[in-house]
This record gives structure tokens, sequence and C-alpha cells, in this order.
């Protein structure tokens, strides 16, 4: 099994920290995305239908889009699948929630911040995206340790990927308790590795 993936990329670390956390032997290979798509390589080029990060290679077949990536290795390895698939459609809900919402505010106020010259209009329409998703989330995991009551499933990987980096966008935990804790309680889990640290140049395992 093969990952393309790149630095800061929340969207190859939810695969990344998927294969880490479930022990599943593969190759990760860093892709430089401030190149142009056509000087990524070829091999990738050819694999990715999207151009983006992240893709997976598995005997010879090519999967995209992140959320789509997870479903495919938990029902391929079982693991953070929920029990005996009676939570996949309540998985679903929260892969689908995570797309269009908090994998949209968080990532593009982080880069928007890392960027000069941004219309305060739109860090300001970010970052209130930002807050109703993060008060959402909350809310969710007030009641429970993750988002599942069964316990940690791919809905964990995909929505906390980029809060691992709330730091950088100037959002203080201690706001949001319950996301605190969680994120926690998934860090403690074996295997886990943080962003920073898995997805940078050469790394095999
Ligand atoms: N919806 C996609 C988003 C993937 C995405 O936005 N990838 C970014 C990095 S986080 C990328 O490849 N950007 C470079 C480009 O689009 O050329 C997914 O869930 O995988």
């Amino acid at each position: 099994m093969l990952l393309y993936g790149s630095t800061d990329s929340g969207h190859s670390y939810k695969v990344r920290s998927f294969l880490l956390l479930s022990n599943t032997p593969h190759q990760y290979k860093w892709i430089d995305l401030k190149l142009p798509r056509s000087k990524r390589g070829t091999n990738f080029f050819g694999a990715s239908k999207f151009g983006e990060v992240p893709v997976l290679i598995n005997q010879d077949q090519a999967f995209c889009q992140s959320n789509a990536i997870l479903i495919y290795l938990a029902k391929l390895t079982g693991q953070f699948s929920g029990v005996a698939n009676k939570q996949s459609q309540a998985i679903a809900e929260w892969l689908y929630w995570e797309t269009n919402r908090i994998g949209f505010s968080i990532p593009n106020l982080r880069y928007a911040l890392s960027t000069e010259d941004q219309p305060q209009e739109v860090l300001l329409y970010l970052r209130s995206r930002a807050i109703c998703d993060l008060r959402e989330l909350n809310n969710a995991l007030s009641a429970q340790d993750f988002l599942l009551s069964c316990g940690p499933t791919i809905a964990d990987i995909s929505c906390s990927a980029y809060l691992f980096w709330l730091n950088e966008i100037a959002v203080n935990l201690d706001d949001y308790s319950y996301i605190h804790s969680w994120l926690g309680k998934i860090a403690a889990l074996p295997n886990w590795v943080h962003p920073d640290d898995c997805l940078l140049p050469l790394i095999d395992s």
C-alpha cells in the first residue's frame, strides 16, 4: 500500500493517521504541493484523479478523497469501522459533515492566516464558520468520549485531523473543553503520531 501525501495537509493526515493507528503496513511518499500539478511526478499525476493529495494506491488501484479513502480502509481492515457495520450510517453523516463544515472552515482559515493580504471580510467569514463548527463538535462530544458511543472510528480520525493545529489559528482549546479532552483521547491511542511528525518527506513505515 502506498500513500501520497504532503506536509501541512490535514486531508493527507487523516489517511496517514488511519494507517499508523491501525498498524497497516504502507509506504508514504511526500508530494511537493508548491510545484505545479503537472510537475509533481508522473506516477502521482497519473494516479491522482483531481491532482490533490491524498491518494492511496492498493493493488494497482488508486483511491482519492480523504473521507472516501477512510471508508475504503475501514472496510478493508475492519478497524475504526464501528461495531459490525451497525454504525455505518452515523459514520457517513459525520464524514459528510466534516467535508462541508470543519474540513472547510479550519483549513481555509489556517491557510488564509498564513498568507498575506487576505481581506478582513474573508478572515471574519472563515472564523465565524470555524467557531460555529467547533461549537457543534464540542456539543456533540459533551455526551460521550468519541463521536460515536461505540468508541473511536474513522469519524473521529476525520473530524479531528485539522484540530491538532488549532493553535495556529488562535483558537483557545479552553473554550472547547470537550474537544480538548477528545483530542487527548485520540492522541493517547496506540501508535498515534502528531501531523507535524508523520507527513514529512521520505518516511517509510
Ligand atoms: N476533498 C479533498 C481535499 C484534498 C485537498 O484539498 N488537498 C490539498 C492539500 S490539503 C491539495 O492537494 N492541494 C494542492 C492542489 O490542489 O493542487 C479530500 O478530502 O481529499
